[in-house]
């Protein structure tokens, strides 16, 4: 019989705890201590129990009766004493400032980049994110065997429709539709088959360059990637240029700027090299020319690329790509 004592007491204190507001009390009191409640409903087991054990089930019962009595009681009044005052608003109070929100530390940089080209006379250009086999591969020299398809694997929507992996089918839809001189910068968004990690995202922001006129040379390309590290990264920054190779253009290089925080000494993030990898450039193949309907004969054009997330990440020494595409707002209200 100690059973069903204890399995009520434990019952009551379970119940008791759950009880949040004045409204949860009754239905405690209903069903322990209540008229048909299993305190009352117990004392009529005794008569199930041999004659000399009656008198012990009994006065346990009514001392169990007393001990939730007590609890219910304390906890009863503690909710009395706990009443909330009566609420006055003060009408002279100001208005809660509504949430301002700001622009994206990614936007901020295509902002900063897009500003110093225009400063340098380059038009802004835009175009489709899904983008056709052509605008792509094709016209930028990469046929369908050319290996540089496996590095920019991408989502196919058909065997012909794809999400763009660089933002260069909007400078051959500029050639095709306006005749030289173009100085133009196409910024957005792209995408590559990469596995996330610090450094890869299945999508993220370039911008590239196109210049196309008479008499464009390789000089004209240094001078315009120089005057852009000065104006972004301030005027002791050093750029070098190192041989490469690009299906869209020839010659071909990559550019480095010297680095940000060692000034080029050598520290973690340049891992002692001094030198950061920016990305690559170099003259328009005429082959790409050919596929854009423009004259290579005539003409001549130096194009570049850059990642608008890689140089954000250098602006605010920031080391996973992946913190720009989680929404964390303890990130973003820092920018
Ligand atoms: C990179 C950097 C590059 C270009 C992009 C380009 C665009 C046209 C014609 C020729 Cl329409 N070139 N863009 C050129 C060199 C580098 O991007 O690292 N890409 C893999």
């Amino acid at each position: 019989m100690n059973e069903i004592i204890e399995k009520i007491r434990a019952e009551f204190s379970q119940a008791v705890q759950s009880v949040k507001s004045p409204a949860d009390l009754e239905p405690i009191r209903v069903k322990f201590l209540g008229r048909k409640g299993l305190v009352s409903t117990s004392f009529e087991r005794i008569s199930e129990l041999p004659k000399e054990q009656r008198p012990l089930f009994g006065k346990a019962l009514n001392e169990l009766k007393k001990e939730l009595e007590t609890q219910y009681e304390a906890l009863a009044a503690s909710f009395k004493n706990k009443e909330a005052p009566k609420r006055r608003i003060d009408l002279t109070l100001p208005g809660r400032k509504p949430f301002a929100g700001r622009k994206h530390p990614l936007l901020k940089v295509a902002d900063e980049i897009k500003q110093i080209f225009t400063s340098l006379g380059f038009t802004i250009e835009d175009g489709p994110e899904i983008e056709t086999d052509f605008y792509n591969f094709e016209a930028l020299n990469i046929p369908k065997t050319h290996p540089a398809r496996d590095m920019q694997d991408t989502l196919y929507i058909t065997d012909d429709i794809l999400l763009r992996t660089h933002t260069s089918p909007v400078q051959i839809r500029v050639m095709q539709r306006q005749k030289p001189p173009i100085q133009m910068i196409a910024p957005g968004r792209v995408y590559r088959r990469d596995t996330p990690d610090a450094s890869h995202s299945p999508f993220f922001h370039q911008v590239e360059g196109l210049v196309v006129d008479e008499g464009i040379t390789f000089a004209d390309l240094k001078g315009v990637i120089q005057a852009f590290a000065h104006r972004m990264f301030g005027p002791d920054i050093k750029v070098r240029f190192r041989p490469s190779f690009f299906p869209f253009t020839e010659p071909s290089a990559e550019y480095d700027f010297s680095c940000v925080f060692c000034k080029g000494k050598g520290c973690r993030v340049c891992k002692n090299t001094g030198w950061m990898e920016i990305s690559g450039a170099g003259m328009v193949h005429p082959n790409v020319f050919k596929a854009a309907g423009v004259d290579a004969e005539k003409y001549t054009g130096y194009a570049f690329g850059m990642g608008i997330d890689r140089i954000a990440m250098i602006k605010y020494a920031i080391d996973d790509i992946r913190i720009f595409f989680e929404n964390d707002i303890r990130f973003l209200n820092q920018f």
